[in-house]
């Protein structure tokens, strides 16, 4: 595997020089910030990003994420457009030299909270979701939900979700079916491995439909273009936020099929109902058993891509929530720990 760190540009308090300090980092995941959704990422830009990455000794080949336009998932007129504008993206990456893009479609919301400050009992703080507040808000009264865009005026995000009525799942998996017809035959061509992220939490909110929660979803989304470069990030909170998922079956299965490109691994404290909260990456601290993620991803004979994903915030580091430096550079440290574990046993020919 390969240890990387997401990094949000410039305008990120974490920087590049601590980065590189953490022992065991590879490499950066990142994005062009500063295009509009859907239109093309130009070389230049890539190219200046990739330079300056690279001028502080770490490796730049996978993105995080190039956003999926909204007219492409309520399957727009607009969308054969959007389909070529990222299509060219994706050129513009391989020409670039990247080779993985982390994408998701979920209608409108990205991951969702309903706190970024929950306090556990050391002090730290975290992320958490409570399924009861959530199902409480009427979302065409407005969203205030903590870290929600706000990018979206009420008026524009009531009548975005409007146009979503009309588009129940099997509509957003045939315009899911759309864009993959429509992309990966370039990232074929184009030598780019594609990875969706699943849905965060893995239910619907606020009525929207969400398709990429479950096993039964992850399979039926790699059959429809069923090729390599149609691939998975495969997040461990995320899914593992519905203590039905079985994460380590999951990365059995589908790293044994070569088919995650890109591991997200963190670790969630989940109830039956649904809430959740984020905890430290170690397994003794949430409902997720890390290490058995790690030696089923090992046991695969993974070599791509993997970052400790949110962290909580810790010795009074403030920040964008998830993304301090201090606590996703532990979990950095763990898993490269629990990963070297693993091997050496292996190699001695004991149980690690
Ligand atoms: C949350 C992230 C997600 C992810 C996107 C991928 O912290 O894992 O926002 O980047 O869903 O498109």
């Amino acid at each position: 595997m390969k240890m990387t760190f997401r990094w949000y540009g410039d305008s990120d308090p974490v920087t590049l020089d601590y980065i590189r300090q953490i022992p065991g980092m590879d490499g950066i995941v990142s994005a062009v910030y500063d295009v509009p959704v859907g239109d093309v990422w130009p070389v230049e830009k890539i190219k200046a990003l990739k330079a300056k990455i690279e001028s502080h000794g770490l490796r730049f080949d996978v993105i995080e994420s190039v956003p999926v336009h909204e007219d492409i998932k309520l399957g727009k007129p607009s969308r054969d457009r959007l389909i070529a504008n990222y299509a060219q993206t994706l050129r513009n990456l391989a020409a670039c030299g990247l080779k993985v893009v982390c994408y998701n479609f979920m209608p409108v919301f990205d991951w969702t909270r309903t706190t970024l400050e929950m306090e556990l009992p050391d002090g730290s703080t975290t992320l958490g979701f409570d399924v009861a507040t959530v199902n409480k808000i009427d979302p065409n009264a407005g969203i205030s939900l903590p870290g929600w865009d706000a990018s979206y005026k009420p008026d524009e995000l009531k009548s975005l979700l409007s146009e979503y009525s009309k588009v129940t799942e099997d509509v957003l998996w045939s315009n899911l079916e759309y864009f993959l017809k429509g992309v990966i035959p370039t990232a074929v061509e184009a030598g780019i491995k594609m990875a969706i992220h699943p849905d965060d939490p893995p239910r619907p909110i606020f009525g929207l439909p969400r398709i990429v929660k479950n096993r039964e979803d992850l399979k039926r989304l790699l059959s429809i273009v069923d090729v390599p470069e149609n691939g998975l990030t495969l997040c461990s909170g995320s899914l593992g936020a519905d203590c039905k998922n079985d994460i380590v079956a999951l990365v059995r299965e589908f790293a044994g099929q070569g088919r995650i490109h890109f591991a997200h691994l963190r670790n969630v404290k989940v109830t039956e109902q649904g809430d959740f909260y984020e905890t430290g990456h170690r397994s003794e601290d949430g409902s997720l058993d890390m290490g058995e993620i790690v030696r089923a991803y090992y046991e695969a004979g993974f070599t791509g891509y993997v970052r400790p994903d949110h962290g909580r915030m810790i010795w009074g580091e403030t920040g964008k929530p998830g993304y301090g430096l201090y606590d996703r550079a532990l979990g950095a440290v763990y898993l490269n720990g629990l990963w070297e574990g693993i091997a050496k046993g292996k190699a001695s020919g004991k149980a690690a």
